[in-house]
């Protein structure tokens, strides 16, 4: 056994493994100070909710409180491993400064009230709404974050119950794009590939993707690999100098925003080589003549100048991909939080397709999710689409739902593409709709361009409901505060990145009053009255398991397909991987084995849209486009960013994330060991920029963009020249509590442009034109950026840099395979090898 400050090793012991080969089991651990195993009074089962890795952990409880957790040796995910949120951000349930009792607005404060008060403040205020205005008056605004059932239960509430279109989740902001991708390639949401692609390949491509940081443990099976034998080659496109960027064979540094010229590059070098896979594009796609034409003039030549990359880095990338045997790629935020999102995501799926890189192990396709529980929120129709990945322009589709749900197919809105979130916000601001109910988000620091969203929300006109576990930043604001219970207070099964459904079982008690989300939509549901067309109860169920039970109906016979799941059969073991169903009963590890996809026109759940303008296609256009269903190969050209730098704004603003916080920070920034890891904002900057702005690591300096201002401290970093980084989890309150000292917030967001990607609708969060200028000169503490990132200092400042460490309250335990593991449960991995 080994004991790890896993602060300062974020990614822990190598456990090395060659092609092949089954990933090696460790087992880490953390408990409370002071404690051992002995201590423990029980183990419950639950996955990780601080990341879309899922996972798998137990939560140890001792006198009805959490004090630690351990990772599942047996499931497929972890193999037993856990990352650094993992380890520590479980002590933000037992925080004391947890909501504990409903919250009313009066007078401009807000007042404890009872939860019958509360929800009958809410049914009133709703059905009022309804009354005068009728169903588009209100909306929804949830996460990814919940459970399955609790989204369920939300999108039948919403769509049938209500009748609003006007349904999102945050998950706008984070998979969109994922979503819209997938449906335009293979006509349908799901993920083609299996974490257990990382065990076969032998070239793996990260798009926009840090998972060093995002999905430690993931990236801990490739660390693996690297370490073992015949190792993968790996290539990675993003701006900065990330720990992906650091072990990649050909590390791509592009101007951001360019991402759709670089992926027509790599294909045009791969056409023009002959690395197509040219029997599978025959059989299995439709569009390849146009993709061939559209990328012909993206040269290497062109597209070195288009992203200001050297064009023998881009024709070695090409080559990698080009010539892998077993390519599998991933792509995340750097690609689909821009004004291309989804055009640059298809593009990878294209390269999968022309390569015939699908359904086969190592030949895989992660269209990333990032929360924990996305893939639920679209699975379920909590982010607007009609639930079980039906097509709300398919008039069979809707039916179909209507059958499930035993209500009319006119009782669902299907007359118009669902509300995204960002529209919501333009009809909050237009007066035409007057309430939102936020579960699981928090706007306030999340959304773009803050100064914006905080005059929407704070509206007088707006009743805007905050359901949370902690008073954030937005439920500060809301007219109604609904305290929530979270994973380990409530039951519920959520689906990770790979399809693996996990089950949470409830460990403790919630603390006050705060309720499970689940119970306090079952109770608002009660409370109106929702009837289906007999005039029996609309939502019949009453608890997490009988919720699960209505979701496996509506899942049956779709690509989603649930129905040999149950909850005992998810406990004890791994999680499992959907569809499972009669046929596969054990789950399925790939989908799209053998070039069948879910896309023929009676069958596909978009009829796709136009990558450039976002128009949706008619059901002719695609019935004549695609008639067998086979995958589509969709051409774009690339389109700058809409906001360029400029002489008063002559940088790129990128933001995003570090391994240590999630989002907001509501939990990471309630675990010590985290908060002390990375403790503020700051400011990244090259070596380049820093010598022409006179700036040294750790000055003061301030970030404008034309919607706002933000102040850090410096870190020089191995960030692209003329471009900043800063991470968007630091609000305008310092954690827990208080105004930030200076009164200024210190939210990314106040920089960021109201703009999106037009298929996706997903918002721009990777490209603003930005200025820089010192403040004033290091007091000698430095940059609070953590040194073990892709933050890590460069340059002649970097040596005096003090290294992140966590020190005693960080030592966490690693069970090793040298030690004495338990060999009978060791990991299924699901499907056939
Ligand atoms: N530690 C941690 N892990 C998390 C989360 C967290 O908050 N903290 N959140 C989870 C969630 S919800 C999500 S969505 C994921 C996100 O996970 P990631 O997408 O990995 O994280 P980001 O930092 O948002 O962005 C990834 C990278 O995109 C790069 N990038 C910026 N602009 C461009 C560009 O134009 N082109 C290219 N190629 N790259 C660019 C950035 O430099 C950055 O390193 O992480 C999940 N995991
Ligand atoms: N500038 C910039 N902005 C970004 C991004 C970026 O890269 N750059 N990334 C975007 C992405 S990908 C994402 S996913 C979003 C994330 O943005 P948010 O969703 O706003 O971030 P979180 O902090 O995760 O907010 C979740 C909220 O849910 C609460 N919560 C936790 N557990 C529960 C529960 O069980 N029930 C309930 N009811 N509440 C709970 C938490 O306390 C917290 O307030 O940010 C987006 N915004
Ligand atoms: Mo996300």
């Amino acid at each position: 056994m080994a004991r790890t400050d896993r602060i300062a090793e974020p990614w822990g012991t190598r456990t090395p493994y060659g092609p092949g080969e089954r990933w090696p089991v460790r087992v880490d651990q953390h408990l409370e100070e002071g404690l051992t195993e002995a201590d423990v009074d029980r183990w419950v089962q639950s996955a990780s909710t601080l990341h879309s890795n899922g996972d798998g952990l137990d939560l140890a409880v001792k006198d009805g409180r959490l004090v630690g957790v351990r990772g599942r040796a047996q499931d497929r995910v972890n193999h037993g491993r856990l990352g650094p949120k993992d380890l520590f951000g479980w002590q933000s349930v037992g925080s004391s400064d947890r909501l504990t009792q409903p919250l009313v607005g009066r007078d401009g404060r807000l007042v404890e009230t009872t939860w019958d008060e509360a929800m009958e403040l809410l049914v009133g205020r709703m059905q009022e709404l309804l009354a005068e205005r009728g169903a588009s008056a209100v909306g929804f605004y949830t996460t990814g974050q919940l459970f399955l059932e609790e989204y369920y239960t939300l999108g039948v509430m919403a769509h049938a119950g209500i009748g609003t279109n006007h349904v999102d989740g945050n998950t706008r902001l984070c998979t969109a794009t994922a979503a819209a991708a997938l449906k335009e390639s293979f006509g349908c949401d799901g993920q083609p590939g299996s974490y257990t692609d990382v065990d076969h390949a032998d070239v793996i491509a990260l798009f926009g993707h840090n998972m060093a940081e995002t999905q430690t443990v993931l990236w801990t099976r490739i660390l693996d690999r690297l370490a073992g034998p015949r190792p993968p080659q790996v290539l990675c496109v993003d701006p900065r100098l990330t720990p992906v960027a650091r072990a990649a064979t050909v590390h791509l540094a592009p101007r951001p925003g360019t991402n759709v010229a670089l992926m027509n590059g790599l294909l045009h070098e791969v056409i023009a080589h002959g690395w197509v896979d040219e029997d599978y594009v025959a059989a299995h796609t439709v569009g390849f003549s146009e993709l061939e034409r559209q990328v012909r003039e993206y040269t290497p030549e062109v597209v070195a100048r288009i992203c200001d990359v050297p064009e023998e880095d881009l024709r070695a990338a090409a080559r990698l991909v080009g010539t892998a045997d077993r390519l599998l790629s991933t792509v995340l935020q750097g690609f689909y939080q821009s004004h291309q999102g989804t055009a640059s995501a298809v593009q990878v799926n294209n390269l999968h397709l022309v390569r015939g890189m699908l359904g086969a192990p190592g030949r895989g396709l992660l269209q990333m999710n990032g929360q924990p529980s996305a893939e639920n929120t679209r699975e379920c129709g909590a982010d607007g689409d009609l639930a079980g990945f039906r097509n709300w322009s398919n008039a069979a589709h809707v039916a179909d739902l209507a059958r499930v749900w035993n209500v009319e197919p006119d009782a669902i809105p299907h007359w118009s593409p669902p509300t995204h979130a960002m529209q919501m916000m333009r009809y909050l601001e237009d007066g035409s709709m007057r309430m939102l109910w936020v579960q699981g988000t928090n706007p306030l620091v999340s959304l773009p361009e803050l100064n914006r969203i905080r005059s929407v929300l704070t509206q007088e006109r707006v009743f805007l409901v905050v359901q949370d576990i902690f008073l954030s930043e937005t439920a500060q604001v809301a007219d109604l505060v609904l305290p929530a219970a979270t994973t380990g207070e409530k039951t519920g099964t959520f689906t990770n990145v790979d399809r693996t459904v996990h089950l949470s079982e409830k460990a403790v008690e919630p603390p006050g009053q705060a309720r499970p989300d689940l119970d306090i939509f079952l109770d608002f549901a009660r409370r109106m009255g929702f009837r289906d067309k007999d005039g029996g109860p609309l939502v019949h169920w009453h608890d997490p398991e009988s919720a699960f039970a209505v979701w496996k109906e509506c899942s049956r016979g779709r690509p989603c397909d649930y129905t040999a799941l149950t909850y005992d059969k998810l406990r004890g073991g791994s999680g499992i991987q959907w569809p499972c169903d009669e046929e596969h009963p054990e789950g399925t590890e790939r989908l799209y084995e053998g070039g069948r996809f879910f896309a023929a026109p009676d069958v596909a759940e978009s009829y796709g849209r136009d990558l450039i303008t976002g128009a949706p296609l008619e059901e002719t256009e695609y019935r004549a486009m695609n008639p067998q269903g086979r995958a589509v190969l969709k051409a774009a050209r690339y389109v700058p960013p809409h906001e360029l730098p400029s002489e008063r704004f002559p940088l790129q603003l990128v933001t995003g994330r570090t391994l240590y916080h999630f989002h907001t920070r509501t939990r990471t920034g309630r675990a010590r060991q985290l908060h002390d890891a990375a403790p503020d904002v700051w400011v990244e900057v090259s070596q380049h920029d820093a010598g022409t702005h006179g700036l040294a690591e750790g000055d003061l300096a301030e970030v404008t963009t034309p919607r706002g201002r933000v102040e850090g401290r410096v870190r020089i970093s191995g960030i692209r020249p003329g471009v900043l980084f800063l991470p968007f989890h630091y609000g305008y309150w310092d954690m827990p509590g208080g105004h930030a000292p200076d009164g200024h917030s210190r939210a990314a967001n106040e920089l960021t442009l109201t703009d999106w990607d037009p298929c996706s609708k997903q918002p721009v969060f990777k490209t603003a034109a930005a200025r820089l200028r010192r403040l004033a000169a290091s007091d000698g503490t430095p940059s609070p950026a953590p040194t073990t990132t892709g933050s890590a200092p460069v340059g002649p400042g970097a040596a005096s840099v003090p290294p992140t460490r966590g020190g005693e309250a960080s030592m966490s335990d690693e069970l090793l395979p040298s030690d004495d593991l338990p060999t009978d449960d060791l990991p299924s991995d699901g499907g056939a090898r």
